[in-house]
C-alpha cells in the first residue's frame, strides 16, 4: 500500500498539481526549492512543558502555562534530545533548535544563571553539530527565585536588576558562541514577564528601568554574523493582566531606536488581533524580524499551530513583501494535553504547509489585478487558489525530503510512544 502511494499516486498527483498551478502562472518547482531553503526554529520547550533541565525542582513561572498531563514528558536532557531527533525525522527540511537558558547542561554543578557560560551549553552545541542543526537562544527570565515577584529587569531592587542584566550579558556571549561554532547566526530573543496583576500606580518607572537595563545588557558589541538580538513584546500574562512593561509600543520603540530585531508572537496581542498586518510596518523600521508562530485561543494559550487563516496570512506577508531573508521563523507553543512529539510535528508541519501555500500564490496575477483596480478578480483568484491541489505538492515535498507522507507519521509517533515514552513515569 505504502509503496503504491510513494511510487505511483504521489508522483501522478503531483504532475497534475504542477499543471494546475502552471495555469495560474505558478511554478511549483520554484516554490519547493524556496521552501527547502527556509529553516524553522523549533522551540525546545514543547518537549517538557517548559520545565527546563536545571533540575532545581522549580515550577514554571512568568505568567505562562502548559496545561494537560499527557504521559511521557521528557525528564532529562538525553530524553529531550531523543524526542527532538524523533520530531526532526518526521518534518521535511533542515531546521534549527531554539534553546532556552533554563535548558543548561549543569552536570551537577551549582552555577547560577548570571554566570552561565558556553561551558553549560557545549553539549548542546556538540549535539546540534552532530545533527546538522543551527541553534538559537533565549535568556530565561522566569522559574527562578529572583523572578518570584514577577519582576526582573524592571525590579525596583537594583541588585535583582543587576542579576538579570548579568544573565542577559552571559546569554549573549553563549548565543554568539553557538553561532560561531556552528558556522551561522544565532538569534537571541529577550522576553521578560515583568508586569502587574492589578492596576499600577506608576506605568512609567518600570519602563524607564527596562530601557536602562536593556541598554546595559546590550553594551557589548558582538559580531552580527554569529549573533543577533531580538526583543519580544506582550500584552498580558497570567498574573500580569493589567500591565506588562515590555508592551508592543515599548519594544517597537526600543527595537527601532536601537536597531534590534523585533519579535512578534502571534499570541501576544488582543485575542482578535492578528500579526500578519504588522510585518510590513515593523520591517520598514527595524533590521529584521523574529516570529513566534503560535496560536492563542481566547488568551495567550500557546495552542499547537494549525494550517489556518492567521498562520497562512503571516507566511503570505513574508512572501509577498519579499521578507523571508529578513525574517527568522520560530515556533512557540506548548501543549501538554496530547502526545508532545505529535504536538511538535503537527505545529511544525503546519507552519511549513502555510509557507508552501504562500509560495504557491499566483502573485503576478494578483498584483496585476490589484494594480488595475480590478478587485473583483483579486478576490476571485484568492478564493480559487484555496481549492487548487495543494496537498499533492505538499506530499511530493515530504516524499522528496524522505519523511512520512500524509498521516503516515502518526503511526511512527504511536510506536515511539509505546517503545520510549511509556517507560517514563
Ligand atoms: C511568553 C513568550 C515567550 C515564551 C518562551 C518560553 O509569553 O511567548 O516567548 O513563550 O520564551
Ligand atoms: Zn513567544
Amino acid at each position: 500500500m505504502r509503496d503504491i502511494l510513494l511510487k505511483t499516486h504521489i508522483p501522478n498527483s503531483y504532475t497534475l498539481a504542477k499543471e494546475a498551478y502552471a495555469a495560474y502562472g505558478v511554478n511549483t518547482e520554484v516554490a519547493l526549492q524556496r521552501l527547502a531553503t527556509k529553516p524553522i526554529s523549533l522551540h525546545c520547550w514543547q518537549g517538557d512543558d517548559v520545565t527546563g533541565t536545571e533540575n532545581t525542582g522549580r515550577s514554571l513561572s512568568g505568567g505562562i502555562q502548559a496545561t494537560g498531563s499527557y504521559p511521557g514528558k521528557s525528564r532529562t536532557i538525553d530524553e529531550l534530545r531523543a524526542d527532538i531527533e524523533k520530531v526532526l525525522s518526521l518534518v521535511p527540511g533542515q531546521h534549527r533548535l531554539n534553546l532556552h537558558a533554563c535548558y543548561a547542561d549543569l552536570g551537577g554543578s551549582k552555577v547560577d544563571r548570571n554566570t552561565y557560560s558556553v561551558t553549560e551549553f557545549q553539549s548542546w552545541i556538540d549535539w546540534a553539530k552532530k545533527n546538522k542543526l543551527g541553534l538559537d537562544f533565549n535568556p530565561s527570565y522566569f522559574s527562578h527565585p529572583l523572578a518570584s515577584d514577577g519582576l526582573t529587569l524592571t525590579h525596583p531592587d537594583s541588585g535583582i536588576r543587576q542579576f538579570w542584566i548579568e544573565h542577559g550579558i552571559a546569554c549573549r556571549r553563549i548565543s554568539y558562541e553557538m553561532g560561531r561554532q556552528l558556522g551561522g547566526t544565532s538569534v537571541m530573543n529577550m522576553w521578560i514577564p515583568d508586569g502587574f496583576k492589578d492596576l499600577p500606580a506608576d506605568r512609567k518607572s518600570p519602563r524607564l528601568r527596562l530601557e536602562k537595563s536593556l541598554d546595559a545588557l546590550f553594551t557589548e558589541t558582538l559580531d552580527s554574523r554569529h549573533h543577533l538580538d531580538a526583543v519580544e513584546s506582550k500584552l498580558f500574562g497570567i498574573g500580569s493582566e493589567s500591565y506588562v512593561a515590555g508592551s508592543h509600543e515599548f519594544y517597537l520603540g526600543y527595537a527601532t531606536s536601537r536597531q534590534k530585531l523585533y519579535c512578534l508572537d502571534a499570541g501576544h496581542f488582543h485575542p482578535t488581533e492578528q500579526i500578519a498586518d504588522k510585518i510590513s510596518s515593523v520591517l520598514q523600521f527595524v533590521p529584521g524580524l523574529l516570529l513566534h508562530v503560535s496560536r492563542g485561543v481566547r488568551w495567550d494559550s500557546d495552542h499547537v499551530v494549525l494550517f489556518d487563516d492567521p498562520t497562512r496570512a503571516i507566511m503570505e506577508e513574508l512572501v509577498r513583501g519579499d521578507f523571508l531573508d529578513r525574517t527568522f521563523i520560530g515556533l512557540d507553543f506548548f501543549d501538554a494535553s496530547i502526545n508532545r512529539i505529535a504536538a511538535w510535528v503537527i505545529g511544525t508541519r503546519n507552519a511549513l504547509k502555510c509557507l508552501l501555500f504562500a509560495l504557491l500564490e499566483p502573485s503576478e496575477q494578483l498584483r496585476t489585478a490589484e494594480n488595475a483596480g480590478d478587485f473583483t478578480t483579486r478576490l476571485a483568484l484568492l478564493e480559487e487558489v484555496k481549492t487548487l491541489p495543494f496537498g499533492a505538492v505538499w506530499d511530493e515535498y515530504c516524499s522528496r525530503q524522505n519523511v512520512p507522507v500524509g498521516s503516515a507519521w502518526i503511526a511512527e509517533v504511536k510506536a515511539y510512544e509505546k517503545t520510549v515514552l511509556a517507560s517514563r513515569k
